[in-house]
């Protein structure tokens, strides 16, 4: 097995989440690098494309967080072998990579009316949009996951995704979204966090 390091933000949350849990629950060992804002601010130009997540594989280093995904949930047995499948599960993590850029795009927006008026848009058209489709497609693969009948880094990207939705991290957002739009999402979130790695992973850092 490659030595590896995944470098990301301290949050329960974002880009590098998923490949931190497939990581854990696939008994992958690796060196969970979190740094803080500070941190990245004075060492951004030291990632790719300067972002994170970055992982390093034996001293190489690997950007983009699909790729990662893909990669350590290959690792973790929680990527499908089946090509059909693993398209199945890349789709919904390139969904959610789509609508998380579009609501990061809202982040700089410094004056608090434009940011109200640029999130209540996002809210009412893309995030609706793409809650209703991912539920189509979780409805679509079975109900219960998105690729290959069980467990695969699409679950856990999705369930990242909705659970920063109601957290109510984001401000003028509203936290009901998915409850009211996908409430098969919420089913399907609460089933993956009730999953005992997932619950002893998180059960960490409490
Ligand atoms: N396409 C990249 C996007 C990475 C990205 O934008 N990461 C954010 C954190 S989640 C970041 O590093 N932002 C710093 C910045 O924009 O300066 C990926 O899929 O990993």
């Amino acid at each position: 097995m490659p030595k590896l390091k995944l470098a990301y933000f301290d949050i329960h949350g974002g880009r590098g989440e998923p490949a931190r849990l497939a990581m854990y629950i696939g008994g992958v060992d690796f060196e969970d690098k979190r740094i803080s804002f500070r941190q990245f601010g004075d060492a951004h130009s030291g990632f790719p494309f300067n972002r994170v997540p970055m992982l390093e594989i034996d001293g190489i280093e690997l950007s983009q967080c699909n790729a990662i995904n893909r990669y350590v949930g290959k690792l973790a047995g929680l990527y499908p072998t089946d090509p059909l499948q693993a398209a199945f599960c890349d789709e919904a993590m390139d969904a959610v990579e789509d609508i998380v850029s579009k609501v990061v795009a809202t982040f700089p927006i410094e004056n608090e009316t434009e940011k109200k008026a640029a999130r209540q848009a996002l809210a009412d058209g893309p995030v609706a949009v793409y809650l209703r489709r991912l539920q189509a497609l979780l409805e679509a693969h079975g109900g219960e996951y998105f690729a290959d009948g069980r467990l695969t880094v699409a679950d856990l990207k999705v369930m990242v995704w909705v659970r920063s939705l109601r957290s109510g991290v984001l401000d003028h957002m509203p936290q009901d979204l998915p409850d009211t739009l996908a409430p098969l999402l919420v089913e399907h979130l609460k089933r993956i966090q009730s999953l005992p790695k997932v619950r002893e992973y998180y059960d960490r850092f409490s």
